[in-house]
């Protein structure tokens, strides 16, 4: 998968590509990554990247020419035709589907705004799709940037290990998943659930599953409307609310 991003800051991406999962993505040739900066296509000597807004207001926009020069030059780094991801706090919520989605594209730019924004004009002319990752204030787009690329880079062939593989594959059925405990047995008078020791495997996976619809019906509600629930479920879910005294 290629991606560019056009970016005023590309130094942020070293978190993605020098870390973890994704690093070694990026070693491998897995992925790979163009950083595009608009201000190696300003016009003037001070590299000037920001402009105000037509009819006044606070804050600046990011300049047309640079973006749309930065765009330009991250398609002609791409060897297959690229879709052009802008990330906006007026996009709709990026969700794991558009992430599966986009994964199965050859090459994706995505834009990281910074300031108030890009100018209306440069995102019809260019943006193919525009996300938000949820409902609060952030500084710009390339924290999002880097988060769907880690999302995309996980979907990957050969991205994960066996190991992180196995358990993508056993996830993924719409549900929270159940609490998890290592050593020791005891913490500050906390104990380990007796289930989880008992050596009873089927009494262990029904306790998680138990436990798994349980935090999903108190945590996130309308991710069980979305699913439902068979007669199985219902069942270990009622128990599971009798238990904590809250039927
Ligand atoms: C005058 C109001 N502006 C400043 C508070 C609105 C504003 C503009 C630009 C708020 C944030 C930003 C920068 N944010 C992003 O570029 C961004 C973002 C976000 O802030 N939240 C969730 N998803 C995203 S994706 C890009």
């Amino acid at each position: 998968m290629e991606f560019g991003v056009v970016t005023v800051l590309p130094e942020m991406f070293t978190a993605l590509t020098d870390f973890g999962i994704t690093g070694r993505a990026f070693k491998a040739g897995i992925a790979t990554l163009n950083l595009v900066n608009p201000r190696a296509f300003s016009k003037d000597r001070h590299g000037t990247v920001d402009d105000k807004p037509y009819g006044g207001g606070p804050g600046m926009l990011l300049k047309v020419e640079p973006v749309l020069a930065a765009v330009d030059a991250a398609r002609k780094q791409c060897k297959h035709p690229a879709k052009v991801i802008y990330f906006s706090p007026q996009g709709r919520r990026l969700v794991q589907a558009d992430l599966n989605e986009l994964a199965s594209q050859p090459a994706l730019i995505f834009i990281a705004g910074r300031y108030e924004g890009l100018d209306q004009r440069l995102i019809e002319l260019v943006v193919d799709e525009e996300y938000s990752v949820g409902d609060y204030v952030l500084s710009g787009g390339e924290i999002p940037a880097m988060a769907a690329m880690d999302a995309i880079i996980r979907l990957l062939p050969g991205a994960l290990g066996d190991m992180e593989s196995a358990e993508e594959e056993s996830f993924t059925d719409g549900l929270l998943e159940y609490p998890q405990y290592t050593r020791p047995e005891s913490v500050s008078g906390k104990h380990v659930p007796e289930v989880l020791l008992s050596g009873d495997h089927a009494k262990i996976r029904n306790w998680r599953r138990q436990q798994s619809l349980g935090r999903t019906f108190l945590r996130r509600p309308e991710l069980l409307e979305k699913r439902g629930l068979n007669a199985d479920e219902k069942r270990l879910l009622d128990e599971f609310l009798q238990d904590l005294g809250l039927d």
